[in-house]
């Protein structure tokens, strides 16, 4: 749709794992511009495999790390490329973005007053080249902190439990807090010459505003470090941290935490006025994490709930009720005050489900006319033609598995694959069973594994008025959301009373919801919610397409019969075949 030439623009950015993407959006949130900078493909130089580098640790161990010398190159490479695209960022009035969650960004002494002088004269990735007391950033993916995980979780008198309850996740080997308690240990040196830690997101944040950005509201509760319910720092958990009592330092090092994720932080700096003819009155939004800013890339309403099926999954619901566990994540909702966010994340997604393709894929023989390695046919060919549990019918045994290529968050088991069979009702009884004679059924398997998953774990969040309780609707974003495969299971097992939406813009929904804030924090009157103000723009008609009917009476009952055997089979593999997990 063509727009007048001086309607305002809003720069949204996602910093992931393997790419920037940059959006910019008019005030009545049509797409303007794209550009993307894949690392592994545009950034050679820097030698990443999917976006990370292995780092070997003086322990022997591995951690996985990401340079943050190459996001600076990148966020020069993806401004030259929308400018390229035609794109006027004269006109761009607010910017905010988002980063992968729980990463941190280390800044010299010196790096405040080298963000304060940038000018445009030089690329970003020169200019702050002393900019930062450690060069890597460590990934999400990492587990190299399984010592400091214990540490944080002896914290209280009620473990894991009472972490939980008051950062709102027990501790992780992604979270910020133990990966700096690890690094801190690792080079205490370099830890002292910190001047200030950033989160991914207030790091990019810092680079617009050319000074220190404060970590966000939402991206903060994804640190094991705040106290969610107080809305501040835990001393205990910052006196674990920073290895004393006296937490003075490391508060000063973590910053304050603005209440407000509407509010302008200040107008840009110099250097992308110089560089790229910004406005000098451009605002800076606070920016958060990817998974808080993809649940802004729609009025989501309590109740809804969004999958999002890319490297890792991750299910996402707003809520108005704190109901933290061990099992899950809570966190604070990026802009309204009251709900929070319910977060699920695996690691296992895209990568799983591709290594059953391709064995499925393997099953032809090879020839010039066989399907390319990526091609999908054969895999959603093998879902729709195998029963649901790969029983003919209720009465025949079901057979439930877990596929995980990697370490598992949830479950935290170690990598494996297992498959048992479930007699039918009334015996009920779970047993081994070998792998199938052909992979065709591990593709019904395999998703009705990840949404089950999904599904036991969501289950005390779902609206209880949706009969039976489950999402109000059920959003798919992310590469496979395109899948009508994955949508068909994904509605059976999770359900949807109104239904299963793609998001048009799937792929992009993380950069849409940063791009939406920033235009939501310029042009809101008031205290006007974000939900409201995006509510009245956004046309559902263009942005989201319905792809399932969702909830199908029985179908829906049949996978809740084998819920409770799917927790014990998780339990059971991690006692029996991992000796406790
Ligand atoms: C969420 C998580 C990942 C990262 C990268 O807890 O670790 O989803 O945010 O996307």
């Amino acid at each position: 749709m063509a727009q007048p030439a001086e309607e305002p623009l809003y720069l949204g950015l996602d910093l992931s794992t393997q790419q920037l993407k940059a959006i910019l959006v008019t005030s009545s949130l049509v797409i303007a511009h794209t550009a993307t900078v894949s690392f592994d493909n545009d950034l050679t130089q820097y030698g990443t495999q999917k976006g990370v580098l292995t780092a070997i640790l003086a322990t022997g161990g591995q951690a996985i790390v990401a340079p943050v010398v190459l996001w600076l190159e990148a966020l020069d490479l993806a401004l030259s490329r929308l400018q390229s695209s035609g794109a006027d960022l004269s006109r761009v009035r607010g910017v905010s973005g988002a980063g992968m969650q729980h990463g941190t960004v280390y800044w010299s002494v010196q790096g405040p007053s080298i963000l304060a002088s940038l000018n445009g004269s030089r690329p970003l990735a020169e200019a702050l080249s002393d900019a930062f007391s450690r060069d890597v950033s460590p990934n999400w993916q990492d587990a190299s902190t399984q010592a400091e995980c214990e540490a944080f979780d002896r914290v209280f008198p009620g473990g894991r439990d009472e972490l939980a309850a008051v950062t709102g996740s027990s501790a992780h080997h992604r979270f910020s807090g133990p990966q700096i308690l690890r690094w801190r240990k690792e080079d205490p040196k370099a830890y002292e010459q910190t001047s200030h830690i950033s989160l991914i997101s207030s790091f990019l944040a810092s680079i617009f505003l050319g000074k220190v950005a404060p970590i966000d509201l939402a991206d903060v509760t994804g640190m094991n470090l705040w106290d969610i319910r107080a809305g501040d720092w835990h001393q205990d958990l910052l006196a674990l941290c920073g290895g004393s009592p006296n937490t003075s330092s490391l508060r000063q090092k973590l910053g304050s935490v603005p209440t407000d994720s509407g509010a302008s932080l200040a107008t840009i700096s110099p250097y992308f006025t110089a560089r790229y003819g910004f406005s000098p009155s451009c605002a800076i939004l606070p920016f958060t994490g990817d998974n808080p800013s993809t649940i802004l890339s729609l009025p989501l309403r309590a109740g809804d709930a969004i999958l999002s099926l890319g490297t890792s999954t991750t299910f996402l619901m707003s809520t108005p009720t704190y109901n933290p566990s061990p099992a899950y994540h809570f966190m604070n909702h990026p802009t309204t005050p009251g709900l929070y966010m319910f977060m699920l994340c695996y690691k296992n997604g895209a990568l799983a489900r591709e290594q059953i393709r391709d064995r499925i894929n393997a099953l032809s023989p090879p020839s010039s006319a066989s399907p390319p390695p990526a091609d999908w046919t054969a895999f959603n060919t093998a879902v729709t033609t195998t029963p649901p549990l790969s029983a003919p019918t209720p009465t025949h045994p079901a057979t439930l598995a877990l596929y995980f290529p990697l370490p598992e968050i949830v479950p935290p088991l170690h990598a494996g694959e297992w498959r048992f069979s479930l007699a039918p009702p009334p015996i009920r009884t779970l047993s081994p069973r070998p792998a199938f004679p052909s992979p065709l059924p591990d593709a019904r398997a395999i998703l009705e594994s990840q949404f089950l998953s999904v599904r036991r774990r969501a289950a005390p969040l779902v609206p209880a008025a949706a009969r039976p309780p489950q999402p109000t609707r059920l959003y798919l974003a992310g590469g496979a959301s395109v899948n009508p495969a994955v949508a068909s299971v994904a509605g059976a097992v999770l359900g949807g009373a109104e239904g299963v939406f793609r998001l048009a813009r799937g792929e992009n929904a993380c950069a849409l919801g940063a791009a939406y804030k920033a235009a939501w924090g310029g042009e809101r009157r008031g205290g006007e919610a974000f939900e409201a103000w995006v509510g009245a723009r956004w046309r559902e008609e263009a942005c989201v397409r319905r792809v399932d009917a969702g909830y199908q009476e029985g179908l829906f009952e049949r996978y809740g019969e084998v819920v409770e055997a799917f927790g014990e089979m998780e339990e059971r593999v991690g006692r029996e075949v991992q000796g406790g997990a």
